[in-house]
């Protein structure tokens, strides 16, 4: 068991109940040290106790959890103390910890102790922190399926298959000479493109996922004074953005977080587009431009009680490259034809002051962004999908160099590469820089 290590789990401030967190040798008479309990100490009992300090004065009352290693969430021995929630009795009873031989916990470290010990692989390992940063119950299932080892089920039969391949023909390269191959060409790649059939799949729930994860970028574009904030402000909740009869009003643009069916969204208002000299404007009227870039989605808006003219149009023709939904807004003041038919697309026809259409605009959004229907029940990470990556190409370079007639002796280095980085995704193999890259990232305490 390694050294004894303490950190407070529960968020910063004030609460009904802070938890203070030990793992490693010796914790219990640490604790012991400082929390009176009556009695024996069961593991995974509850017992009430005092929390007393250096000078034998009673802080605070609270529970004590004893969990003896290797039943424990890090594998090693545990004690969790359940205290009040308020900072200054959680930093004592860190402190009186600390005094007792503990040491501070990294970010991450009872999850990185976890993984070391076996309790769980390194996908597991990081759905902890997913569980935790989850920002919709699509992403959360998402994570709690990772960590109850989804990912991991579907990976480790894909690099099984490699490893097989690779002791068969590490096989033939030592003794084949005068043997037949042990396996034929044509079996060979069939089973190298089966398995990359594999990895391509999994690494194509990796945009959808990026989507649910951190939230699709929404921007709302269009001329001055057509009704944008009125539209971010009716579509987030909240009155946010200003809104007046002047055109020009909105200068820089406004980001705001909402759900909508569940599903994560940051909204974006943006200036209005014309040609204007009016420095200010020209500065907003850049910005969102670059915001109609980085958006996954643009909500094109016009006052369809006005009719759409040619600065419309103008900006439809710079837009309709991106995912785009047409948005024809003051329905409420009536509707002036010939509407113009933006490449067959749908207009929706909203007022964001009466909020008529709504609904139907928010299905639109929704159903742009797509059914969460993958073969999968997870999302990939960045990691993982740049180790996928890395893999896919390997096993192609692998193919490539046997069909041009490279010996295999040669070419078996790109499947062992292949191997590796499957291998790095679950954990089986991996580096100090590699763990303390993925759980810096975690919360302290966890
Ligand atoms: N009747 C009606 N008026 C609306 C509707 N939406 C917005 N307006 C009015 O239109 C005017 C302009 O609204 P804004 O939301 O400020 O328009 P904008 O597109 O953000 O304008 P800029 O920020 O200047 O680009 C305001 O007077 C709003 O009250 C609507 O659905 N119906
Ligand atoms: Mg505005």
């Amino acid at each position: 068991m390694k050294e004894p290590i303490v950190a407070v789990s529960t968020p910063p401030g004030r609460g009904a109940i802070g938890i203070v967190r030990l793992s490693g040798q010796g914790v219990l008479d640490i604790v012991k040290g400082f929390f009176k309990v009556k009695g024996d100490i069961k593991p995974r009992y509850a017992h009430y106790g005092e929390l007393v300090d250096e000078r034998g004065e009673i802080i605070d009352e609270g529970i004590l959890i004893f969990y003896k290693g290797p039943a424990s969430y890090t594998g090693e021995d545990m004690v969790e103390l359940n205290l009040h929630g308020n900072p200054l009795i959680l930093k004592k009873a860190l402190e009186l910890a600390v005094r007792g031989g503990a040491r501070l916990a990294e970010p991450g470290e009872f999850t990185k102790r976890a993984f070391l010990n076996g309790k769980m692989d390194l996908t597991q390992a990081e759905a902890v922190e997913e569980i935790i940063s989850a920002k919709g119950y699509t992403a959360l299932r998402s994570a709690v399926n990772q960590l109850r080892g989804e990912l991991s089920r579907i990976i480790r039969p894909l690099r099984n298959k490699l490893v097989d391949l690779l002791s068969l023909i590490e096989a033939d390269i030592d003794f084949g000479e005068e043997d037949i191959p042990s396996i034929e060409h044509d079996e060979l790649m069939s089973l190298l493109i089966e398995v990359e059939d594999g990895i391509r799949s999994l690494l194509d729930t990796y945009e959808r996922g990026r989507f649910f994860k951190e939230g699709i970028k929404l921007a709302i574009v269009g001329k001055p004074n057509v009704g944008k904030s009125s539209l971010f402000n009716t579509l987030t909740g909240k009155d946010r953005s200003i809104v007046t009869g002047i055109p020009g009003t909105t200068r820089d643009y406004i980001e705001e977080d909402v759900y909508i069916k569940g599903i994560p969204l940051i909204l974006v208002d943006t200036a209005g587009i014309r040609d204007t000299k009016d420095p200010v404007e020209r500065e907003g009227v850049e910005r969102s431009l670059s915001k109609v870039e980085e958006a996954d989605i643009v909500l094109f808006v016009f006052d369809i009680s006005r009719g759409i003219d040619e600065y419309d149009m103008e900006i439809y023709e710079r837009i309709k490259g991106k995912n785009v939904i047409i948005v024809g807004n003051k329905v409420d003041l009536g509707i002036k034809r010939p509407l113009e038919n933006f490449d067959g697309k749908s207009i929706i026809m909203v007022s964001a002051i009466t909020r008529e259409g709504i609904p139907e605009l928010e299905k639109a959004i929704i159903g742009t962004v797509g059914v969460v229907e993958t073969e999968y029940k997870v999302f990939i990470s960045v990691r993982h999908s740049v180790l996928l990556e890395e893999a896919v190409e390997a096993i192609d370079t692998f193919r490539k160099a046997i069909e041009s007639g490279l010996g295999m002796e040669i070419a078996v280095v790109h499947l062992k590469e292949a191997v590796n980085k499957l291998g790095e995704i679950v954990g089986d193999i991996t580096t100090e820089d590699i763990l303390s890259n993925i759980f810096s990232k975690f919360c302290i305490g966890k």
